[in-house]
């Protein structure tokens, strides 16, 4: 069970926001009472398509539509909604979305990404709902030195959202940091730790090399971590996502994704491509610009939100 079940409220008001902002128009396909034929097949790929579902998912569901309606199985739109959800329902591999937490702390969340990604953000949303909803004592650590105005963004962002923060001057060894970070957090008690880095491009080695760096740091540092590694994708880019994943992966290992951005895109089946192409699963959502605006990802969901059900038909299942 996610975390924020004790908050059934809340989780209902950010699927609505969910639904809201995904904006696609895969639903203008399924009309009540239209027949399924090449047209509609068309149509349904080219949505599928451009929703950046990813083009070996796209393919496989067209096929099986075509098939079944070929052999009479189906014959109308709401027919072939009834499939679609189904596949999209069913590709889903088990995998644990919670995020890894030690008891008896800290645990260290390491993030990481490429520039302007969403990983500063994302970390405010990340530490204010471990603060607010999960009660836990966070502390964060400004490991981006390379910009100046990187350290002033997270520091404003602790402040405002009231946690620790460890920081440096601006071009300070981000391994440096994220050593007096693991001290700090260990000798003072806190539950987790949040590690900013900063961007890079995955084909950049040197700074790529930076970034085990730091890993290597808090892994002497402390015991088991860092518990999580989350990778911040920004998507609106669409497929360029999967080769990034890869990259870090080789990098530091990721063991998660936190999806920035998915408000104001109509690309949110890039979700899909990354769950067909790698093995990560995506833990988080982020649809805004403040430390409210996250959602832990739910695949039932996430399937609904981008049929455009409305979020009050979702709420009376
Ligand atoms: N609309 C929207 N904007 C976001 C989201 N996450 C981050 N941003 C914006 O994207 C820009 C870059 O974010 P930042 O956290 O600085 O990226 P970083 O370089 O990876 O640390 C900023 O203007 C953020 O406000 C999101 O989920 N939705
Ligand atoms: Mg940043």
């Amino acid at each position: 069970m996610s975390f924020f079940s004790k908050s059934l409220d809340k989780l209902k008001g950010a699927l609505r926001k969910t639904a809201a902002v995904l904006n696609t128009d895969v639903r203008t396909l399924f009309i009540p009472g239209r027949q399924i034929d090449e047209q509609f097949l068309t149509e349904l790929e080219e949505k599928f398509l451009q929703a950046d579902m990813g083009v070996n998912n796209v393919q496989r569901i067209v096929q099986e539509i075509r098939q079944r309606w070929r052999l009479g199985g189906i014959r109308n739109a709401a027919e072939a909604e009834t499939i679609v959800r189904q596949q999209l329902l069913a590709g889903w591999p088990s995998q644990d979305r919670e995020l890894r937490l030690v008891a008896g702390g800290p645990s260290v969340i390491l993030v990481a990404g490429i520039n302007g990604a969403g990983k500063t953000t994302s970390i405010a949303k990340l530490a204010w709902m471990l603060k607010n909803q999960m009660g836990k004592k966070v502390m964060v650590c400004a490991s981006d030195t390379f910009r100046a105005a990187a350290v002033e963004q997270l520091a404003i962002w602790s402040q405002r959202i009231g946690v620790e923060i460890v920081k440096h001057k601006r071009g300070a060894d981000p391994g440096a940091v994220a050593y007096d970070a693991c001290e700090a957090a260990k000798a003072r008690g806190f539950d987790v730790l949040i590690v900013d880095t900063a961007g890079r491009l995955h084909t950049q080695e040197h700074l790529m090399r930076e970034l085990t760096k730091i890993r290597d740091v808090v892994a002497k540092r402390i015991d088991g971590a860092p518990h999580e590694v989350l990778l911040v994708l920004d998507a609106t880019t669409g497929q360029n996502a999967i080769q990034q994943a890869r990259s870090f992966g080789a990098a530091i290992g990721i063991t998660g994704i936190f999806l920035a951005k998915l408000d104001g895109t109509a690309k949110g089946g890039a979700v899909l491509a990354i769950r067909d192409q790698l093995n990560i699963p995506v833990k988080f959502v982020g649809l805004g610009e403040t430390p409210q605006d996250i959602e832990t990802f739910d695949p039932g969901r996430f399937v609904e939100a981008l049929f455009g059900q409305s979020a009050d038909a979702v709420d009376e299942k």
